[in-house]
């Protein structure tokens, strides 16, 4: 029996990803994150955008949607303000929420409306064929960028932290319980929470940068290459620009949007119809 069959629809198994596709791992911590903190499943909501990212959806035994590309954070942005008691959760990835949904996930930040959004970023976009995201390092070849791409990635937990969120972390799927660690922080969070999960693309990332499609290697490059956000000033600048930091690097509290309009309704006596 599945661990988690409770919460993921063990009948709709197996599942349509590539072998040691890291997507099955974030959407377990997310499970798990609901799960451990004990919260009613029917309060809970999944969205998604597309992408291969967002197909897992599906796979959870929670209120879901895959809505459109790049769009999962304004589709939960009117889900959480037509019902605040709900735990609004998105997951969604690098092209999905970074490229085309990127204007949507800074506004978010800035308006600080009580979402968590996991990011899982394998540095592709992978569903379409392997091509240049927002997110792949300089220099890396893609589908797009047979010479190596010319352009620097987003480091998008500054990008997010600069925009106000009020809870960011990085982990990848080779650090599993501080991620889930991290999702329970942020879903416990009154305001917007972004964790971001690098995780492994063995079909793409994999097979183009480190020449393997063995999911297993993949992630043993993932801790060989991660530092601890804490040990940064270690290692020269040079060494650090080829590392994927981790940590938690925001946790802090400022006014969140729907109890800022709750407030105001009461002060207006205004009545929800
Ligand atoms: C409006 C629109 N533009 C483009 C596409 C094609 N498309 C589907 S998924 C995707 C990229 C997804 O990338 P990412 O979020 O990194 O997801 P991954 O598949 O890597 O998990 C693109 C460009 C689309 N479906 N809709």
């Amino acid at each position: 029996m599945h661990l988690l069959s409770n919460i993921i629809r063990t009948e709709r198994l197996p599942h349509e990803f590539c072998p040691g596709c890291a997507i099955g791992q974030v959407y377990h911590y997310a499970a798990k994150a609901v799960e451990e903190l004990g919260i009613n499943m029917d309060k809970v909501v999944f969205l998604s955008g597309i992408g291969c990212n967002s197909r897992g959806v599906g796979y959870v035994r929670f209120d879901s949607a895959t809505t459109l590309h790049g769009r999962a954070i304004a589709f939960a942005t009117g889900v959480k303000l037509a019902n605040p008691n709900l735990t609004v959760i998105v997951v969604t990835g690098d092209g999905d929420g970074a490229g085309i949904g990127g204007n949507h996930l800074i506004h978010a930040a800035r308006r600080n409306i009580d979402l968590t959004v996991i990011l899982y970023n394998n540095r592709v976009y992978a569903s379409t064929g392997g091509q240049l995201a927002p997110t792949t390092p300089y220099g890396m070849y893609t589908s797009t960028t047979p010479y190596g791409s010319l352009e620097e990635p987003f480091d998008l937990c500054s990008l997010v932290a600069a925009a106000g969120a009020v809870y960011v972390a990085r982990w990848t799927t080779a650090h599993p319980y501080k991620a889930i660690n991290s999702i329970k922080k942020g879903v416990l969070k009154k305001g917007f929470s972004f964790i971001e999960i690098i995780g492994q693309c063995p079909t793409y990332f994999g097979r183009y940068i480190l020449k393997t499609t063995d999911p297993v290697k993949c992630l043993k490059w993932l801790i060989e290459n991660s530092i601890m956000k804490e040990s940064t000033s270690k290692i020269p600048a040079e060494e650090l620009s080829n590392k994927i930091v981790v940590g938690e690097f925001v946790d802090k509290d400022r006014p969140e949007l729907t109890e800022q309009y709750r407030i105001l309704r009461e002060k207006l006596k205004l009545q929800l119809v």
